[in-house]
């Protein structure tokens, strides 16, 4: 729930120290946490959030990860050549009273550095922008690739297993979807016709949506600290050149599989409608954008992509898309108690683009294939 404006002050105040602040603003679009931007005359503006301990329920873990992967990006940096173009990690701000955040009560606060001069978008427009946000993930990756996934949590258990989050779905139905059981098919948002479209969807592809977990049991795929969360908004662009300076949104990052990030950045970024659009029949996955991204992306990322991985591009693209529909699909069905809501029905609307973006990708099959073959041939 939000807190009053006099609230915010007060706690933000609680990160830095004895210079006032003026406002508190909400920041950025997040469908999980809630995010301010702090600010006042004497002081860097810094960033603000009260972490959603329901779907973090261990947000000293979520702390720890940050921590961990700012002493590793630090060290290298430094001993980065001074060649390397700029590139940022928010840090994390204690709290006056040194520790580095603040219960009080159920809520868990936490203050993280603001990176200035930077923009961040939506939706990709142009090649150019697709290049810089993937070079923003490949450069993320690099940086983090010889951190040992050891020293870092599993802050949330389960988070892109796909055979987990298809699980959950027919658990949801068997309750939500079966005859006589409350909520099964009205109330506001229900939709029965595009909710049978739905479902029909899942099932032509339940067998198929577990080939990354499949692959990383035998042993295909390593786990690699990854991001978690890179759809394009949490790329941070410098405001003046428009490169890529900084990955925010640090509170997915954890051992995983680098496909995960790879196919959520490009279904966010290939989708140049957005995945708030209401124009559901012109959603579609751009292959012109997918290949500035993968450039951008393979310019740092071929120092460490075996040829396994680039197996598994293709299906990491389409999975990606599938599996955040199928969330979006599920948390619809189960009464919207994961995801942020604005409307009824915000939950299906934003399943069914995912899903429609994920039918275009497999029409595009093949040339995406050869996309990927001929960037793989490139290094
Ligand atoms: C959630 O809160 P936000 O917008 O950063 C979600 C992502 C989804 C995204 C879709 C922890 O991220 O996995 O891709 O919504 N984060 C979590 O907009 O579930
Ligand atoms: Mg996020």
């Amino acid at each position: 729930m939000a807190e009053p404006a006099s609230e915010l002050i007060r706690i933000a105040s609680t990160f830095c120290g004895p210079h006032p602040v003026q406002t508190v603003s909400p920041l950025g679009n997040g469908n999980i946490n809630s995010t301010y931007l702090v600010e006042g005359e004497a002081m860097e503006p810094f960033v603000l959030q009260r972490l959603n301990t329901t779907v973090f329920p261990q947000p000293e873990l979520v702390m720890g990860n940050l921590l961990a992967i700012s002493r590793h990006v630090e060290g290298r940096l430094r001993r980065e050549a001074a060649a390397e173009p700029r590139w940022e990690l928010p840090r994390v701000l204690p709290s006056t009273g040194g520790t580095p955040w603040l219960v009080e009560g159920e809520a868990f606060w936490r203050a993280i550095s603001f990176v200035p001069a930077t923009t961040s978008l939506d939706a990709l427009e142009t090649p150019t922008q697709a290049r810089e946000v993937g070079y923003g993930l490949g450069r993320f990756h690099e940086l983090l690739h010889d951190l040992p996934c050891e020293q870092l949590a599993d802050t949330l258990e389960g988070f892109h297993i796909t055979p987990g989050y298809l699980a959950h779905y027919q658990a949801v139905c068997a309750t939500a979807c079966s005859k006589g059981a409350s909520g099964a098919g009205d109330g506001p948002g229900r939709d029965p016709d595009r909710e049978t479209w739905a479902h029909h969807f899942v099932a032509e592809r339940a067998e198929w949506a577990g080939v990354l977990e499949t692959a990383k049991a035998r042993g295909e795929l390593p786990l690699r600290p990854i991001h978690g969360d890179p759809k394009v908004n949490n790329v941070l662009l410098d405001a003046a050149t428009g490169q890529a300076v900084a990955l925010v949104d640090l509170d997915t990052v954890k051992p995983g599989l680098v496909h995960y990030d790879i196919g959520d950045c490009l279904r966010s970024g290939c989708n140049p409608l957005g995945e708030e659009t209401s124009d559901l029949e012109k959603v579609h996955f751009d292959l012109g954008l997918c290949e500035a991204l993968l450039e951008g992306y393979g310019a740092v990322a071929h120092r460490f992509l075996s040829p396994a991985d680039h197996r598994y591009l293709y299906d990491a693209i389409r999975l990606l898309s599938f599996e955040l529909g199928l969330r979006f699909f599920t948390d619809h069905l189960a009464g919207n108690v994961y995801f942020h809501t604005q409307r009824p029905g915000h939950n299906l609307d934003r399943a069914l683009v995912q899903f429609q973006l994920a039918a275009s990708i497999e029409a595009q099959e093949g040339e995406l294939r050869r996309l990927l073959a001929r960037l793989q041939e490139k290094r």
